[in-house]
């Protein structure tokens, strides 16, 4: 009897690894993308064309290093770094959210939704705060703290996907940092 209940267990506890393994070795990789750079104070350097006119909004830089193609839609950003599930990007339109392998994506946080998907229902702090990228189940994807920001002067990483943070006078908004 004991030897039985023995073996049930056996068995049980393998078929328990076994459950475990699979799901730890299918579980995703969180994708590699950066924050790559920003701007918190725009009010000449570089228009979001919404019609015929200019508005000058927040705007953040997403770079994907990889060598496949991320759709960043279902993805999250947040301002506060202890809630990874903030404003969700949408993913109803692929071919705006995907970023090409090397590639750059140009989001404006300009709290106007009703522009497109590329459009973030936030702005950013010109006097500093945090951003961050989650991916869809909360795992942290990027994020970065930033300071006061001058105006038309973006941050970005001094190379793309650099650790190294530094201001541009010459910002480059959806191209590589220059
Ligand atoms: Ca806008
Ligand atoms: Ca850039």
């Amino acid at each position: 009897m004991t030897r039985s209940l023995n073996a049930f267990g056996l068995i049980a506890l393998t078929l328990i690894l076994v459950v475990a393994g699979i799901f730890f070795l299918t579980k995703e990789d969180v994708p590699t993308l950066y924050i790559n750079e920003f701007m918190a104070n725009n009010t000449s350097c570089c228009p979001d064309k919404n019609g015929d006119k200019d508005e000058f909004d927040d705007w953040i830089e997403i770079y994907n290093p990889g060598t496949t193609p991320i759709d960043i839609g279902s993805m999250y950003f947040s301002q506060d770094k202890d809630k990874s599930l903030g404003y969700q990007i949408p993913r109803t339109d692929s071919s705006l959210t995907t970023i090409q392998p090397g590639g750059f994506l140009l989001l404006w946080a300009d709290g106007e939704r009703d522009q497109g998907v590329l459009h973030l229902k936030f702005k950013l702090n010109q006097n500093g705060e945090y951003i961050g990228l989650y991916y869809e189940d909360g795992r942290k994807i990027d994020g970065h703290k930033f300071g006061k920001q001058g105006e038309n002067v973006s941050g970005g990483r001094s190379s793309d996907g650099a650790a190294e943070w530094k201001e541009f006078a010459v910002p480059t908004p959806g191209k590589s940092n220059q």
